[in-house]
């Protein structure tokens, strides 16, 4: 089945189907741009897609050539869907391209992309929801998202797709076509690789440090495995392949003290999808799609993963159903 017959089959919303057909568009150039990197200018007309372009964005990371080449190409098919409202990562305030519009994307349009030039996987995540649904010039609640997902750019091009009830992948095939790939995206409750920046280990709160000792030191070390690519795409991808924990968590370093990751561009998006998946999505005390949003570059600790094996960490009342 090829995405826009899913899409077709699985949303009664017109405007949605063509929202999501329009960011697969998008993705497909930016997957070209992407392979093309560090190429001869002549042969790709783009300098090297990992260099800085000199200007930083809101959360003042450098931005990349491709983190602004890809948001460019989110926002003309984004205009071209009819969508409302875009909020981008690389975007101090939102955009609106239509009042009139009945839909809103959040989006960082290039996730990992201090990877580029390493050639690790990285990715487009997008989050989409009703345009009255925006209060204060913010999006609303992750749980009332209307559809997630994210395109990986690696050995695959691969779009992981919800509108709540499961997940759909799709891998684009040469003739650039997404197919639905023959994948139950289900995270099992139970698994035993963890992934978690251990260079910050001098800086983890004790229940944190404590987990992640058990599982190198204690009962768990002889089942553990450790993968951190530093791609949030990458490392989410893995888990819902083959199941596991991510761990971004608040640290003690004040610039660290709600994580690193953004609640509205990265966090919810990739919380409606492990959900949808049978796993679990939280900041350490809730679930990441009841969290309010008050600001729009707003950060979040997350940890998210497979039910059983991140239980530990989180309160009982936050146990997954
Ligand atoms: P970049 O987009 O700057 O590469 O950051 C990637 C990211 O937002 C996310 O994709 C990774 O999981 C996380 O940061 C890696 O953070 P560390 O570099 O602190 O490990």
């Amino acid at each position: 089945m090829i995405l826009n017959d899913y899409l077709l089959a699985n949303t009664a919303s017109p405007a949605l189907a063509t929202t999501i057909s329009s960011l697969a568009e998008a993705a497909i150039h930016i997957a070209d741009l992407a392979a093309q990197n560090g190429l001869p200018a002549h042969m790709s007309g783009q300098m090297s897609l990992g260099a800085v372009a000199g200007s930083v964005n809101e959360d003042g990371d450098d931005q990349k050539q491709l983190d602004i080449l890809a948001d460019r190409l989110i926002q003309a098919a984004l205009q071209d869907a009819g969508v409302g409202y875009y909020f981008s990562e690389e975007e101090a305030e939102p955009l609106c391209f239509d009042e009139a519009g009945e839909l809103a994307v959040a989006s960082d349009p290039l996730d990992g992309s201090s990877n580029i030039d390493t050639n690790a996987s990285i990715g487009t995540i997008f989050s989409i929801f009703p345009a009255d649904t925006i209060t204060d010039n913010l999006p609303p609640l992750g749980r009332e998202q209307l559809a997630a997902g994210f395109f990986i750019y690696g050995p695959q091009t691969v779009l992981l797709l919800s509108f709540g009830k499961e997940v759909a992948a799709f891998a684009l095939t040469p003739d650039k076509a997404f197919v639905k790939m023959t994948w139950d995206v289900v995270i099992p409750r139970q698994a035993s690789e963890f992934a978690i920046n251990a260079s910050n280990a001098a800086y983890w709160h004790p229940k944190i440090a404590e987990f992640i000792d058990d599982a190198i030191y204690g009962a768990g070390k002889e089942t553990s495995n450790m993968r951190w690519i530093g791609s949030l795409v990458a490392d989410a991808y893995r888990i819902f392949r083959r199941g596991g924990i991510f761990l971004y968590p608040a640290d003690s370093r004040p610039a660290y003290a709600q994580g690193r990751l953004r609640l509205v561009y990265e966090a919810n998006p990739i919380a409606f999808l492990i959900e949808a998946a049978g796993g679990v999505a939280s900041n350490g005390e809730a679930p990441i799609l009841d969290m309010a949003v008050t600001s729009l570059h707003q950060r979040t600790p997350l940890l998210f993963g497979s039910a059983d094996q991140l239980a530990p960490l989180l309160p009982s009342t936050h146990s997954p159903s």
